[in-house]
């Protein structure tokens, strides 16, 4: 499906602002239908689902090592639950059902509650059909905030997301259907960016914390009117903070950017043969006082490190889909040759063991791999550690090592993140005893 030109050509002033928690994060949150001013002011609410009434749903924020507390109220006709996505928690707290906790029926609530461990930029969403009730809009940013922040004039979220929406505002159905599950997953027509607000001064010092909520769109955006460098990469700290480049973001991954306003702030989403305005943050007024120090690095990860010689090699194949190869699985998609969840666990580890798993892409599609409860390094091809994610972008015919130490006990899903591939077999789970 082609994106509507008009539709993202809407340039400024037609920005979604996210809703911000005021002074703590709430208590409650109530999954519920909403209405959401997805096109341009002017044109069209559209029926979404939510939380606390709004999607994007609010914006969490807790300190370092806090606990969160909150009670999930679905209040929407269909089964659900909240998955904390990138946040070492305690495994009953994972929001995963059939795994860690029971689905949470109409009506019904449930309690979660844990420790966020780790500072950064992170997100919760609906991991039952998350297929379609994340594409409906059941999700939000979680910021877990640094002991010691950086210095900044803002603390920016701006949600990447696309939508397939017709020209009156209403999400287009056919969710699940098997053209989008065989092929690159439900891919929006619209797309722009969320930011929790639209207006900078020139001079200012900006964090800017990307997360990609689409359910399969990879958005190569190009950012303009900022000299920036990359001080995260799904919520954990770089070593040396990057200059900023065109960056790649996958479903469920997180940039966080510092830099400097030298303009307007514009997102450019890059096709091969166009580039399209996914919004920007406009100019107000002068920073009569800008920063000046160089954009230092963030606190390091707290993470454990992997052995040098790993207690495990895996490899897990990425299998099926349209054009793909045949397979043993009884779905679109597998892994290795099972497609979805099995009784068994895909691999078993002692606290403290250190994995390597090649994944291999053997399909025509790129996938988004994603382990629950852990972060893990992306490994160069002379086998040093790379990035520390939680989500990796393996791109068709290619394969990439990641190596990570499981410290954290429990069952933990790892899934493709293009949902509905997930929904069409491409998921399994490990445990760690
Ligand atoms: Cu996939």
């Amino acid at each position: 499906m082609n994106l509507q030109r008009r539709a993202l050509l809407f340039g400024t002033g037609a920005a979604l602002m996210l809703p911000r928690a005021a002074v703590a994060s709430p208590t409650v949150l109530r999954a519920e239908p909403v209405k959401a001013q997805i096109l341009p002011v002017g044109d069209g609410k559209t029926d979404m689902l939510g939380y606390n009434g709004s999607t994007p749903g609010p914006e969490l924020r807790v300190r370092q090592g806090e606990r969160l507390a909150v009670r999930f109220d679905n209040q929407t006709t269909d089964a659900s639950s909240v998955h904390w996505h990138g946040i070492r928690l305690e495994n009953s707290m994972d929001g995963v059902p059939g795994l860690t906790q029971a689905l949470v029926k109409p009506g019904d609530s449930f309690e979660y509650d844990f420790r966020t461990p780790d500072a950064g930029t992170y997100w919760y969403h609906s991991h039952n059909r998350s297929w379609e009730q994340v594409a409906k809009g059941l999700y939000g940013p979680l910021i877990v905030e640094e002991a010691d922040p950086p210095q900044v004039n803002h603390d920016i979220t701006v949600i990447l997301d696309d939508w397939r929406i017709d020209e009156t505002g209403a999400i287009v159905g056919g969710f699940g259907n098997m053209h989008d599950f065989s092929h690159a997953g439900r891919l929006g027509n619209y797309a722009k960016i969320l930011p929790s607000r639209d207006s900078v001064r020139l001079g200012d010092r900006i964090r800017l914390r990307l997360i990609n909520t689409a359910t399969a769109r990879v958005f190569p955006i190009r950012i303009e009117g900022l000299a920036a460098r990359v001080v995260a990469l799904d919520g954990m700290p770089l070593a040396t903070p990057r200059p900023l480049q065109d960056i790649q973001i996958a479903p469920a991954q997180r940039v966080d950017l510092i830099g400097d306003v030298t303009a307007a702030v514009d997102f450019l989403f890059v096709l091969r043969d166009d580039i399209y305005e996914m919004g920007s943050l406009k100019l107000e007024g002068d920073n009569t006082a800008p920063a000046s120090g160089p954009i230092e690095a963030l606190a390091p990860p707290n993470v454990m490190q992997p052995k040098d010689v790993p207690d495990q090699f895996l490899s897990l194949k990425m299998e099926g889909g349209a054009m793909g190869g045949r397979h043993s699985g009884e779905d679109i998609w597998a892994f290795n040759g099972i497609s979805g969840l099995s009784d068994k666990p895909f691999a078993s580890f002692s606290q403290g063991e250190t994995a390597v798993f090649d994944l291999i892409n053997d399909t025509s599609f790129p996938h988004g791999i994603h382990l629950h409860g852990h972060h893990f390094f992306e490994m160069n091809e002379d086998g040093s550690l790379g990035d520390l994610r939680d989500t990796t972008l393996v791109d068709r015919g290619t394969s990439r090592k990641i190596a990570v130490a499981f410290d954290n006990p429990g069952k933990w899903l790892l899934h493709c993140h293009m949902l509905g591939h997930q929904a069409s077999g491409m998921k399994t789970w490990v445990e760690v005893l």
